[in-house]
């Protein structure tokens, strides 16, 4: 699915902005051929938690309604429109003028309609019905439980199986674009690049819908020069003494696809997209044949006010801060981002490890750290069919991203249980098939996946570990936790001596302004103390080639005894203040290469 971008043929029109707003009480039957019975708002893009200052709104569990009155331009009435949703969580059930056009299950992945056939002459009514609710079913997972009040209500409750808050709403923008009606409906690019001659063969597969005489391509270099034009659907256009995109110094390149009738140029799409070749050779991970160190973090998508939503100029500091700290990369943790993130992330040139919202497929997920609880997991959930779907859309919308340098299919999952290969061993297949830059694939493995326990590592290009020695396991005796981080990582290159080993995440909760002389957990000294401590085995251990700490910023939570108004591993404030311990992975960080 393309983006949606204004081009020669193309207009797009964006619905952000007021929208009208209430939860469903579940009191009374919401009549959609009626105007929504609210005079409530609330903004868009954004989470709807935040915004209403009230208890029930922001912890509410169900269904919630959206509506939007918009008109459209006499001169489009003749284009092919696009309802578009960059994403809308958890579910979306869409109505356009009382009729339901659209429903989508999955809250990080957009959806999108054609509304020629629905729109009304003058004021459109945009009504949207979204849940919140997550189950064994979804993804992420929930455990979710109903019961009835005193009046016949039913209540609703969902217990996340994660710790992240879980903000709903439309996070990402709501658009109409249009196109002509034979149009440009696909772009696939493989870019292969032979490093030593510089030459690059860059597949390029159009699928249209309609008819052209001809499709033809245009590569635009950064400055807007064309480097090469060819025509037809299945193209290998060759590109000599190519710019590669690397690491912190991207070169973009540019697809400009015309479908042309009659000589004319019907419709027009531009593509950015870059020449960089990702390889898993003999345990270490290569960046256009050089092996690259993966420095950064797990983030989340989650700021004060907007929640979830989109906030640009927040994904923009993100990325300065980032590039000050000399770091490189972070992972999606635990979701698809946003497009607009994707595409920043492209130009930037910050390595991506883009994950699937497959998170909490644990059972009994909560305060065991022997892991017992989760026996039962693979056969509970019942994830399989969300999880087939979230690889083929992330997959779809994210396969030209030059930033993307491997998928995570899941976040710790249950992996030490029996039927953890059975359950992921098809998914990693549909994930290596529907790709067709054949990244590599990783699972990221919780702290009880131990080298002996793990049933999934067979399955991985990667060993992505999320470790928290010195924090959940020997707190406070960094000493010990050093001994166990040591002992866990020779295992694994023992065991898997030809496949690289990261780790995903490792943190310390730290509340910022917190000093310790005897450098307590908690205090920013000892989120200092556990870095250093981190570091000197990471350094130790051969097929080491990644530091993705947890967490970039300190981030909303469910509640729980463990949570302090948050999680407070950031190691910036949710307001990106930076605690003491920025200074020391700044300083380490820009004394180590991206390749070495
Ligand atoms: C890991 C999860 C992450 C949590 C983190 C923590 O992957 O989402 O926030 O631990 O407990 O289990 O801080």
């Amino acid at each position: 699915m393309l983006y949606p971008i204004a081009t020669e043929s193309r207009v797009v029109v964006d619905l952000s902005g007021i929208w009208k707003f209430m939860i469903d009480k579940e009191v009374e039957h919401i009549e959609v051929s009626q105007p929504l019975p609210t005079n409530e708002v609330v903004a868009v893009p954004a989470s709807f938690n935040d915004q209403a200052l009230s208890k029930e709104i922001r912890e509410h569990n169900g269904y919630i309604w959206y509506e939007k009155e918009f008109k459209v331009a006499t001169a489009l009435r003749n284009e092919r429109l696009v309802l578009r949703f960059g994403s809308a969580t958890h579910e979306a059930w869409v109505y356009l003028n009382g009729k339901e056009i659209t429903h989508h299950k999955g809250g990080f992945t957009p959806f999108e309609v054609e509304i020629n056939d629905f729109l009304a002459d003058g004021a459109n009514r945009l009504t949207v019905r979204l849940s919140n609710l997550l189950d064994y079913t979804t993804l992420p997972v929930g455990n979710y439980s109903e019961e009835k009040d005193e009046n016949g209500r039913t209540i609703r409750k969902v217990d996340e199986n994660f710790d992240f808050f879980n903000y709903a709403g439309l996070h990402r923008p709501v658009k109409i674009y249009t196109t002509p009606r034979d149009y440009i409906e696909d772009i696939v690019i493989v870019p292969e690049v032979d490093l030593a001659s510089k030459k690059a063969d860059v597949k390029i597969a159009v699928k249209t819908a309609g008819t052209f005489d001809e499709v033809r391509v245009t590569i635009l270099d950064e400055d807007g020069n064309q480097v090469a034009q060819a025509s037809g659907n299945d193209l290998n256009i060759p590109i000599e003494n190519v710019k590669l995109w690397q690491p912190l110094n991207a070169h973009l390149y540019t697809a400009k696809v015309e479908g042309i009738k009659s000589g004319e140029s019907i419709d027009v799409y531009e593509e950015a997209f870059g020449v960089r070749k990702v390889e898993v050779k003999s345990g270490k991970f290569l960046i256009n044949g050089q092996h690259f160190y993966f420095k950064g973090f797990g983030k989340h998508e989650d700021t004060f006010v907007q929640g979830r939503g989109l906030n640009e100029a927040y994904n923009v500091l993100d990325i300065n801060l980032m590039k000050d700290m000399g770091a490189n990369s972070f992972r999606t943790s635990h979701y698809p981002y946003s497009e607009e993130m994707m595409r920043l992330c492209d130009r930037e040139g910050i390595v991506v490890i883009d994950e699937t919202p497959a998170v909490g497929l644990f059972h009994g997920f909560g305060f065991d750290l022997s892991g017992k609880n989760a026996a039962a997991t693979w056969s509970e959930l019942k994830t399989k069919e969300a999880h087939e779907q979230v690889i083929t859309e992330l997959i779809d919308r994210d396969k030209n991203h030059a930033c993307v340098v491997m998928w995570s299919i899941a976040n710790e999952p249950a992996s030490h249980i029996e039927g953890a290969y059975e359950y992921f061993e098809p998914l990693f297949n549909l994930a290596r098939e529907l790709d067709p830059q054949n990244r590599p694939c990783t699972l990221v493995n919780i702290l009880m996946a131990t080298p002996k326990e793990d049933k999934t590592s067979d399955l991985v290009d990667v060993i992505a570990l999320n470790r928290y020695y010195g924090w959940y396991l020997q707190n406070g005796d960094l000493e010990a936790a050093e001994k166990e981080t040591r002992k866990e990582l020779l295992e694994w290159q023992e065991k898997y001596p030809d496949k690289p080993i990261m780790y995903t995440e490792y943190g310390a909760d730290t509340v910022a302004g917190f000093h310790s002389a005897y450098g307590e957990p908690f205090s920013e000294e000892y989120q200092e103390d556990y870095y250093r401590m981190n570091s000197k085995v990471f350094d130790e251990i051969p097929n080491f080639v990644g530091e993705q700490l947890w967490n970039f910023a300190d981030f909303q939570t469910k509640f729980g005894i463990m949570r302090v108004q948050g999680n407070k591993k950031g190691v910036f404030t949710r307001s990106r203040e930076p605690k003491m311990v920025v200074r020391y992975l700044k300083d380490r960080w820009t004394n180590i290469p991206h390749f070495g």
